[in-house]
Protein backbone atom coordinates (compact mmCIF):
# COMPACT_ATOMS: atom_id res chain seq x y z
CA UNK A 1 0.00 0.00 0.00
CA UNK A 2 1.00 3.44 -0.91
CA UNK A 3 0.52 6.87 1.18
CA UNK A 4 0.16 9.70 -1.09
CA UNK A 5 1.47 12.51 0.92
CA UNK A 6 1.13 16.16 -0.46
CA UNK A 7 3.15 18.96 -0.12
CA UNK A 8 2.85 22.78 -0.87
CA UNK A 9 5.14 24.30 -3.70
CA UNK A 10 6.83 26.49 -1.34
CA UNK A 11 7.61 23.30 1.59
CA UNK A 12 9.28 21.26 -1.44
CA UNK A 13 11.31 24.08 -2.50
CA UNK A 14 12.58 23.85 1.23
CA UNK A 15 13.03 20.62 1.35
CA UNK A 16 14.68 20.38 -1.91
CA UNK A 17 17.19 23.01 -0.72
CA UNK A 18 17.64 21.03 2.37
CA UNK A 19 18.30 17.77 0.21
CA UNK A 20 21.59 19.13 -1.32
CA UNK A 21 22.90 20.13 1.74
CA UNK A 22 21.87 16.83 3.10
CA UNK A 23 23.38 15.24 -0.08
CA UNK A 24 26.68 17.42 0.58
CA UNK A 25 27.21 16.63 4.22
CA UNK A 26 26.36 12.99 3.80
CA UNK A 27 28.98 12.58 1.46
CA UNK A 28 31.65 14.35 3.17
CA UNK A 29 30.46 11.95 6.20
CA UNK A 30 30.34 8.95 3.84
CA UNK A 31 34.33 9.88 2.80
CA UNK A 32 35.43 10.90 6.42
CA UNK A 33 33.76 6.95 7.58
CA UNK A 34 35.33 5.22 4.91
CA UNK A 35 38.58 6.55 5.18
CA UNK A 36 38.29 5.59 9.29
CA UNK A 37 37.33 2.52 7.90
CA UNK A 38 39.99 1.95 5.59
CA UNK A 39 42.42 2.92 7.99
CA UNK A 40 41.08 1.08 10.87
CA UNK A 41 41.05 -2.52 8.80
CA UNK A 42 44.78 -1.35 8.34
CA UNK A 43 45.17 -1.79 12.14
CA UNK A 44 43.21 -4.45 12.50
CA UNK A 45 44.61 -6.73 9.75
CA UNK A 46 48.11 -5.81 11.09
CA UNK A 47 47.35 -6.83 14.69
CA UNK A 48 45.42 -10.23 13.19
CA UNK A 49 49.02 -10.79 11.38
CA UNK A 50 50.86 -10.65 14.45
CA UNK A 51 48.55 -12.78 16.78
CA UNK A 52 48.48 -15.28 13.88
CA UNK A 53 52.35 -15.11 13.84
CA UNK A 54 52.12 -15.56 17.36
CA UNK A 55 50.02 -18.60 17.02
CA UNK A 56 51.94 -19.99 14.55
CA UNK A 57 54.75 -19.69 16.73
CA UNK A 58 53.53 -21.58 19.52
CA UNK A 59 52.32 -24.44 17.55
CA UNK A 60 56.27 -24.62 15.90
CA UNK A 61 56.96 -24.19 19.93
CA UNK A 62 54.56 -27.06 21.08
CA UNK A 63 55.53 -29.56 17.87
CA UNK A 64 59.15 -29.03 18.82
CA UNK A 65 58.39 -29.88 22.47
CA UNK A 66 56.79 -33.35 21.11
CA UNK A 67 59.40 -33.83 18.89
CA UNK A 68 62.20 -33.53 21.56
CA UNK A 69 59.49 -36.12 23.63
CA UNK A 70 59.44 -38.68 21.48
CA UNK A 71 62.93 -38.35 19.74
CA UNK A 72 65.40 -37.50 22.81
CA UNK A 73 67.07 -34.80 20.39
CA UNK A 74 65.74 -30.90 19.18
CA UNK A 75 65.18 -30.90 14.95
CA UNK A 76 67.95 -30.14 13.21
CA UNK A 77 67.91 -27.06 11.51
CA UNK A 78 67.13 -27.04 7.45
CA UNK A 79 70.42 -25.38 6.16
CA UNK A 80 69.23 -25.17 2.35
CA UNK A 81 68.91 -22.11 0.91
CA UNK A 82 65.77 -22.48 0.08
CA UNK A 83 64.34 -24.03 2.70
CA UNK A 84 62.67 -27.37 1.67
CA UNK A 85 61.72 -28.26 4.67
CA UNK A 86 63.90 -31.20 5.78
CA UNK A 87 66.35 -31.77 8.39
CA UNK A 88 69.93 -31.02 7.56
CA UNK A 89 70.86 -34.93 8.12
CA UNK A 90 74.24 -36.40 7.29
CA UNK A 91 74.10 -40.40 7.38
CA UNK A 92 71.07 -39.35 9.73
CA UNK A 93 72.55 -37.58 12.06
CA UNK A 94 72.55 -33.74 12.28
CA UNK A 95 75.23 -32.10 10.39
CA UNK A 96 78.11 -31.29 12.57
CA UNK A 97 78.10 -27.72 11.71
CA UNK A 98 74.20 -26.75 11.32
CA UNK A 99 73.41 -24.24 14.35
CA UNK A 100 70.86 -22.51 12.47
CA UNK A 101 68.28 -22.65 8.94
CA UNK A 102 64.93 -22.92 8.49
CA UNK A 103 62.50 -24.37 10.53
CA UNK A 104 62.51 -28.16 9.48
CA UNK A 105 58.80 -28.17 8.57
CA UNK A 106 58.35 -31.07 6.38
CA UNK A 107 60.10 -33.35 8.95
CA UNK A 108 57.96 -32.37 11.79
CA UNK A 109 55.26 -33.34 9.80
CA UNK A 110 53.87 -29.72 8.70
CA UNK A 111 53.32 -28.00 5.56
CA UNK A 112 55.76 -25.32 4.08
CA UNK A 113 53.78 -21.95 5.24
CA UNK A 114 53.69 -18.65 3.24
CA UNK A 115 56.53 -16.74 3.33
CA UNK A 116 55.44 -14.55 5.90
CA UNK A 117 55.19 -16.93 8.66
CA UNK A 118 58.09 -18.95 7.24
CA UNK A 119 60.79 -19.74 10.35
CA UNK A 120 64.11 -19.41 11.13
CA UNK A 121 65.08 -21.87 14.13
CA UNK A 122 68.45 -22.02 15.64
CA UNK A 123 69.33 -25.11 18.29
CA UNK A 124 72.03 -25.13 20.75
CA UNK A 125 74.68 -27.36 20.18
CA UNK A 126 77.66 -27.67 22.46
CA UNK A 127 79.53 -31.26 21.87
CA UNK A 128 81.51 -32.96 23.94
CA UNK A 129 83.64 -36.22 23.58
CA UNK A 130 82.70 -36.94 27.46
CA UNK A 131 79.29 -38.55 26.73
CA UNK A 132 78.15 -37.51 30.55
CA UNK A 133 79.32 -33.54 29.93
CA UNK A 134 77.98 -33.26 26.20
CA UNK A 135 75.33 -30.52 25.20
CA UNK A 136 74.73 -31.37 21.52
CA UNK A 137 71.36 -30.77 21.55
CA UNK A 138 70.23 -31.87 17.99
CA UNK A 139 71.66 -35.11 18.38
CA UNK A 140 70.66 -38.50 20.09
CA UNK A 141 72.91 -39.80 22.45
CA UNK A 142 73.01 -42.10 25.48
CA UNK A 143 74.32 -39.30 28.32
CA UNK A 144 73.24 -41.51 31.33
CA UNK A 145 75.39 -44.65 31.24
CA UNK A 146 72.23 -47.09 30.18
CA UNK A 147 72.77 -49.86 28.24
CA UNK A 148 70.92 -51.06 24.96
CA UNK A 149 69.35 -53.82 27.13
CA UNK A 150 65.25 -54.54 26.00
CA UNK A 151 64.92 -53.98 30.26
CA UNK A 152 65.79 -49.95 29.64
CA UNK A 153 63.26 -47.04 28.66
CA UNK A 154 66.20 -45.04 29.51
CA UNK A 155 68.34 -45.99 26.61
CA UNK A 156 68.82 -43.05 24.53
CA UNK A 157 65.97 -41.27 25.25
CA UNK A 158 64.40 -38.15 26.75
CA UNK A 159 66.31 -38.25 29.81
CA UNK A 160 69.48 -38.06 28.22
CA UNK A 161 68.02 -34.91 26.47
CA UNK A 162 67.20 -33.39 29.99
CA UNK A 163 71.00 -34.46 30.51
CA UNK A 164 72.44 -33.01 27.87
CA UNK A 165 70.31 -29.23 28.92
CA UNK A 166 71.08 -29.73 32.13
CA UNK A 167 75.08 -29.38 30.88
CA UNK A 168 74.24 -26.32 28.41
CA UNK A 169 72.89 -24.80 31.15
CA UNK A 170 76.23 -24.57 33.20
CA UNK A 171 78.25 -23.44 30.40
CA UNK A 172 79.14 -19.85 29.80
CA UNK A 173 76.61 -17.93 27.24
CA UNK A 174 78.66 -17.87 24.44
CA UNK A 175 78.13 -15.91 20.59
CA UNK A 176 79.11 -19.12 18.96
CA UNK A 177 75.55 -20.81 20.42
CA UNK A 178 72.69 -20.16 20.44
CA UNK A 179 71.69 -17.45 22.48
CA UNK A 180 69.13 -14.43 23.05
CA UNK A 181 69.93 -10.85 23.58
CA UNK A 182 67.57 -8.10 24.77
CA UNK A 183 64.27 -7.05 24.62
CA UNK A 184 65.03 -2.88 24.68
CA UNK A 185 63.35 -2.97 28.21
CA UNK A 186 64.29 -4.64 31.29
CA UNK A 187 66.36 -7.58 29.84
CA UNK A 188 68.53 -4.78 28.31
CA UNK A 189 69.05 -3.60 24.65
CA UNK A 190 68.95 -5.56 21.88
CA UNK A 191 72.64 -5.82 21.05
CA UNK A 192 73.87 -9.00 19.33
CA UNK A 193 77.84 -7.82 20.40
CA UNK A 194 77.27 -6.65 23.91
CA UNK A 195 74.27 -7.99 25.17
CA UNK A 196 74.54 -11.72 25.09
CA UNK A 197 71.51 -12.25 27.61
CA UNK A 198 71.71 -16.45 27.97
CA UNK A 199 71.91 -19.21 25.62
CA UNK A 200 68.50 -20.52 24.43
CA UNK A 201 68.36 -24.04 23.90
CA UNK A 202 66.33 -23.32 20.50
CA UNK A 203 64.62 -20.38 18.97
CA UNK A 204 62.36 -19.28 16.23
CA UNK A 205 61.70 -16.58 14.41
CA UNK A 206 58.60 -15.39 12.52
CA UNK A 207 59.78 -12.45 10.24
CA UNK A 208 55.96 -11.03 9.25
CA UNK A 209 56.66 -7.93 7.46
CA UNK A 210 60.05 -6.52 6.11
CA UNK A 211 59.48 -3.21 8.76
CA UNK A 212 63.22 -2.34 8.73
CA UNK A 213 62.94 -2.04 4.96
CA UNK A 214 66.25 -3.84 4.10
CA UNK A 215 64.59 -5.84 1.03
CA UNK A 216 63.98 -8.89 3.55
CA UNK A 217 61.07 -10.01 6.10
CA UNK A 218 63.58 -10.90 8.66
CA UNK A 219 64.38 -7.27 11.02
CA UNK A 220 67.17 -6.36 12.73
CA UNK A 221 69.05 -8.29 14.87
CA UNK A 222 67.61 -11.07 12.70
CA UNK A 223 69.81 -12.16 9.92
CA UNK A 224 68.10 -12.85 6.61
CA UNK A 225 71.26 -13.58 4.51
CA UNK A 226 74.17 -16.96 5.40
CA UNK A 227 75.35 -17.09 7.79
CA UNK A 228 72.86 -16.79 9.66
CA UNK A 229 73.26 -15.57 13.03
CA UNK A 230 72.66 -17.43 16.24
CA UNK A 231 71.32 -14.50 18.41
CA UNK A 232 67.38 -13.33 18.34
CA UNK A 233 66.09 -10.85 20.57
CA UNK A 234 64.30 -12.22 23.73
CA UNK A 235 60.92 -12.86 23.39
CA UNK A 236 59.35 -10.11 25.41
CA UNK A 237 60.32 -7.82 23.06
CA UNK A 238 57.41 -5.53 21.84
CA UNK A 239 56.34 -5.48 18.24
CA UNK A 240 58.39 -1.70 17.36
CA UNK A 241 58.41 0.73 14.17
CA UNK A 242 61.09 -1.16 12.70
CA UNK A 243 60.48 -5.05 13.77
CA UNK A 244 57.49 -7.64 13.98
CA UNK A 245 59.26 -10.48 13.78
CA UNK A 246 58.05 -12.86 16.14
CA UNK A 247 60.33 -15.00 18.51
CA UNK A 248 59.85 -17.84 20.77
CA UNK A 249 62.81 -19.47 22.76
CA UNK A 250 62.87 -21.19 25.67
CA UNK A 251 66.58 -21.35 28.05
CA UNK A 252 68.12 -24.81 28.60
CA UNK A 253 66.48 -24.90 32.16
CA UNK A 254 62.99 -24.02 30.68
CA UNK A 255 63.29 -27.17 28.14
CA UNK A 256 64.41 -29.45 30.84
CA UNK A 257 61.43 -28.75 33.35
CA UNK A 258 58.99 -29.02 31.00
CA UNK A 259 60.36 -32.23 29.70
CA UNK A 260 60.50 -33.54 33.59
CA UNK A 261 57.16 -32.52 33.81
CA UNK A 262 55.92 -34.54 30.41
CA UNK A 263 57.83 -37.24 30.81
CA UNK A 264 55.45 -40.49 31.43
CA1 LIG B 1 69.84 -42.77 29.23
CA1 LIG C 1 59.66 -8.56 10.13
CA1 LIG D 1 63.74 -6.56 7.22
Amino acid sequence: MKLAVRRSPARQAVQGGFSMVEVAVSLVIAGLMSWAAFSGYETVTAQQEIERGHAEAQQLQSLLRAFALRQGRLPCPDASVTGAGYESLVAGECAPDVQVGWFPYVSVGLDIPVDKFRAHYSVFRASNPVAAEDADLAVVMERTSDTADADSTTFRDATDLIKALNNASVLPVSSSRTFLTGDAGSAGPIDCGANLLMAAAYWIVIPLQDKDNDGSRFDAPHRSVAPLGLCASSPSVPVRFESDDVVVAESPAQLAGWLRRSLP
